[in-house]
């Protein structure tokens, strides 16, 4: 707590809250329901609770807050600002109320009131402000910088939309609007006071020997914060929304005046599109000026609040990097470079040589993908278009780098085919670059920037990705993380390496017992989900087997139906064979213009009705694909688990985290030798990890074989029959052709190897069915992924990137 503030007068320490007892909890939340909802416990909603239950959490949440910022600014700190297109956030309250060390006294208020605290928390809509991994570990990030009290503030876009609702209509992905903003968001608080004008279009005249920039639109960007709060409540950091707001002078008064209302009125329209909607394109980049409007909308509403804070306190732009430390979360803001060097040279008098050096020092870049789809490129015409300033300070980024290296080999240089490259901006700006797993970071030295990092060998680093054990343990899964406490007593929550500890009870039969349990009532908990919000009735008794994240060729949810296809045949054929009964779950969502992916989609689900229906294998197999996976649904299927798939191509994930949540949460991993699996199976051992599949560098080579997918289909009984089925309509009787595209494409060029790993994959899965009839040896296993994955904490990254990159000392 911080000592006695007195302002105007107020003694700030005569407004911290009391000691939260059951009462204290139970009065702030009457108090909340009638006089900030307005309503009464006789009449109040589930919303209406939620929202009182909020805004009681909220409270609490801001002491911790203003204390870690008022500490900061007296102890003159260094900052982290995370620049990211995405945060899938998901639900904040009762990731706030854990934090905050108050579920207990929560559910126990909401007891007494006869109502369920689940309930009401399970009311609140996701924060999807993002697609899938990339976001996802944003909010991990966010999380863990303020459980470890690493000064940050999170810097993205407020928008109105998030990432689209799935459905299905006929086993096909539909798509609708997500509008979590439509009720109240109680998390936020608006700073109309923070707006940046940002600008686009215009024109560059030269003057006196400087660059002046004309904007020919401009448009606000209004500040609205959210605390994120840490676990233990001793630090709060800020993630700070931009919302995209017309400034006055857009509204074209004279053509109103002259009656044209809609031209007057289109400039305005144009502003509030940067903050409207999250593109829901994963690992994709299209090129469309909307998207690079609101890559630079963002980063240059940051830049500018990052570099306003700074001067409120100090007075020397060149001491920026003992202060700043700014993250670019991939390429999606790498025009911060080029926004703050021209803050630099043409707001400031800083030669531009100065103020490449000073940019570099603050500016970092984490890789996330290798995928060429995925490398942004932006036309030439479309920068200079946009941004004419930007364009003009990257080509002369360019001409000095090629001074200062000499003469280059093809391909490299910021600008090429009439492009600029952002990840070449982003490396030649950023003085650490980082992939997410030890083999991504590896292709990207060999693969992406071997020109770049001969130059600069001490640039690329590793930093392994994490995730948050108190979003993914605690919260998920209660009866576990009751379970490691009762172990190994409090604390596994900051320090998760502790979870070694359980391999000093693996031998004790009651332990294992308990362990299973939690399992057990996780599959209780999903099953009952799955038949109240889904229709869909699963035994509990079952292997479960999840693949949930996005829709890609790359991560090959195809095989796994294939797969899924492959093994009803076979209990087909011999039906009394002792199968182990599995439930294979997916769950993810397609970009709406990915037609293979949706294809993909509409096959797991014709499957799914096919295969579900058949009372010779009913018992024994079930498909189920819940639709609109999100964050919150995350949280109920992966404490489920006892299988989790991370089947990628080998070199194609960068990491996954995914994989990380599962085998937290005691799944044993059926995998490929790609991302962050290898470091996973390198801690659990071996023995405890079920490996499939070609090596990346195997996979280059196989590629380069004319027919390879041929020439292993040929090969594969399994394969041939499954294909056979497909392709006669068993799963499409009323339009047999259906999956003609997904078949040609297996047959004909099958860039992700499904084919060529099918086998390899069938083996393995039937060596996971061997496994699981032997219980204890499947328990023994689950507990080992426990044991050893603490590594995976996302606590653990953050001082990594702390140390390695921002060159910061936690605040605690
Ligand atoms: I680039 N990732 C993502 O979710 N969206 C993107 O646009 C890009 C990358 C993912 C990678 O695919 C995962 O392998 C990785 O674990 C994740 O980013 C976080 O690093």
């Amino acid at each position: 707590m911080s000592e006695s503030l007195e302002v105007h007068g107020v003694d700030l320490d005569d407004l911290t809250l009391p000691e939260p007892t059951p009462e204290q909890f139970r009065r702030s939340l009457l108090h909340h329901l009638q006089y900030t909802v307005g309503t009464d416990p006789e009449h109040a909603s589930k919303f209406d609770w939620r929202m009182a239950l909020s805004y009681t959490i909220r409270d609490r949440a801001l002491e911790p807050w203003f204390d870690a910022t008022r500490r900061t600014w007296n102890e003159d700190r260094k900052r982290v600002y995370y620049l990211s297109m995405e945060f899938l956030i998901g639900r904040l309250l009762e990731d706030a109320t854990i934090n905050l060390g108050l579920r207990d006294v929560a559910v126990e208020v909401f007891d007494r009131l006869g109502l369920d605290f689940a309930d009401i928390a399970d009311d609140e809509p996701d924060a999807a402000l993002g697609n899938g991994g990339l976001g996802r570990l944003a909010a991990c990030y966010l999380e863990s910088m303020a459980t470890l009290g690493c000064p940050a503030y999170g810097y993205g876009i407020r928008y109105e939309h998030g990432l689209f609702k799935q459905r299905f209509e006929g086993g096909r992905q539909v798509e609708a609007p997500e509008d979590w903003l439509v009720t109240d968001n109680p998390w936020s608080f608006t700073r109309p006071e923070s707006a940046y004008p940002v600008g686009f279009r215009g024109e560059v005249v030269e003057q006196d020997g400087r660059q002046i920039w004309t904007p020919q639109l401009q448009v606000l960007a209004e500040a609205h914060d959210t605390p994120v709060v840490g676990y233990g409540r001793q630090w709060a950091n800020t993630l700070r929304l931009w919302a995209a707001k017309p400034s006055a002078d857009l509204f074209d008064l004279e053509r109103f005046n002259a009656g044209d209302f809609t031209a007057a009125a289109e400039p305005e329209a144009w502003a509030r599109t940067l903050s409207r909607v999250l593109y829901p394109n994963d690992t994709t980049s299209r090129g469309k000026e909307l998207r690079l409007s609101q890559e630079y909308f963002l980063t240059s509403a940051s830049v500018q609040d990052i570099v306003r804070r700074y001067l409120e306190t100090h007075d020397d732009l060149r001491r920026l990097p003992e202060y700043v430390a700014i993250q670019m979360n991939d390429t999606h803001p790498a025009i911060a470079g080029p926004e703050l060097i021209r803050l630099l040279v043409d707001d400031h008098g800083f030669g531009f040589d100065a103020a490449v050096d000073l940019s570099t020092q603050v500016l970092g870049y984490t890789n996330h993908t290798l995928l060429p789809e995925a490398l942004e490129h932006w036309s030439v015409g479309l920068m200079r278009k946009v941004l004419p300033r930007h364009l003009q300070i990257i080509e002369q980024l360019d001409r000095r780098d090629a001074e200062l290296h000499g003469p280059r080999p093809e391909g490299v240089g910021l600008i090429g085919d009439d492009q600029v490259r952002m990840g070449d901006l982003a490396f030649v700006t950023s003085h650490k670059i980082n992939g997410v797993s030890a083999l991504h970071t590896d292709l990207v030295r060999r693969d992406l920037f071997p020109a770049l990092d001969s130059l600069h060998p001490d640039r690329i680093v590793n930093v392994t990705n994490g995730v948050t054990p108190r979003r993914w343990i605690a919260l998920a899964n209660p009866p576990l993380a009751q379970l490691l406490t009762d172990t190994l007593g409090s604390g596994w929550e900051t320090d998760l390496e502790r979870l070694k500890g359980l391999e000093d009870h693996i031998d004790d039969p009651a332990f294992r017992e308990a362990f299973g349990a939690t399992k057990r009532q996780a599959k209780e908990r999903l099953s009952g989900w799955l038949a109240d919000h889904h229709g869909i009735e699963v035994p509990t008794d079952a292997l479960y087997d999840v693949q949930v994240k996005r829709l890609h060729e790359y991560k090959r949810q195809l095989m796994n139906i294939l797969w899924t296809i492959a093994h009803w045949q076979r209990i087909k054929r011999d039906p009394g064979a002792g199968w182990v009964p599995r439930v294979k779950i997916f769950g993810g969502k397609a970009a709406p213009s990915y037609v293979m992916a949706k294809d993909i989609i509409r096959l797991i689900n014709d499957v799914a009705a096919v295969v579900n229906a058949d009372p010779e294998t009913r018992d024994l197999l079930q498909v189920v694909y819940p639709a609109n996976y999100n964050v919150s649904m995350a949280e109920k299927l992966i404490p489920a688990a006892d299988l989790s798939e991370q089947i990628s191509t080998a070199g194609m994930e960068a990491s996954g985290t995914g994989n990380m949540k599962f085998a937290l949460n005691g799944a044993l991993t059926i995998g490929t030798l790609d991302g962050a699996n290898v470091e996973i199976r390198e801690h659990v051992g071996a023995d405890n990890f079920f490996l499939f599949g070609l090596t990346a560098d195997e996979v280059t080579a196989r590629r380069n074989e004319p027919d390879h997918a041929r020439t292993a289909i040929e090969k594969s009984q399994a394969m041939r029959d499954v294909l056979q089925a497909i392709a006669e309509g068993t799963f499409s009787p009323d339009e047999p052709n259906r999956y003609g595209a997904i078949l040609d494409m297996i047959w004909n060029s099958d860039w992700f190897l499904v084919a060529s790993d099918f086998d390899s994959y069938d083996e393995t899965q039937q060596a996971v069915d061997r496994t699981y009839l032997d219980h204890e040896r499947w328990q023994r296993m689950a507990l080992l992924n426990v044991a050893r994955t603490g590594y995976f904490s996302s606590d653990r990254s953050v001082r990594e990137y702390m140390s390695r990159i921002w060159n910061i000392t936690p605040a605690l």
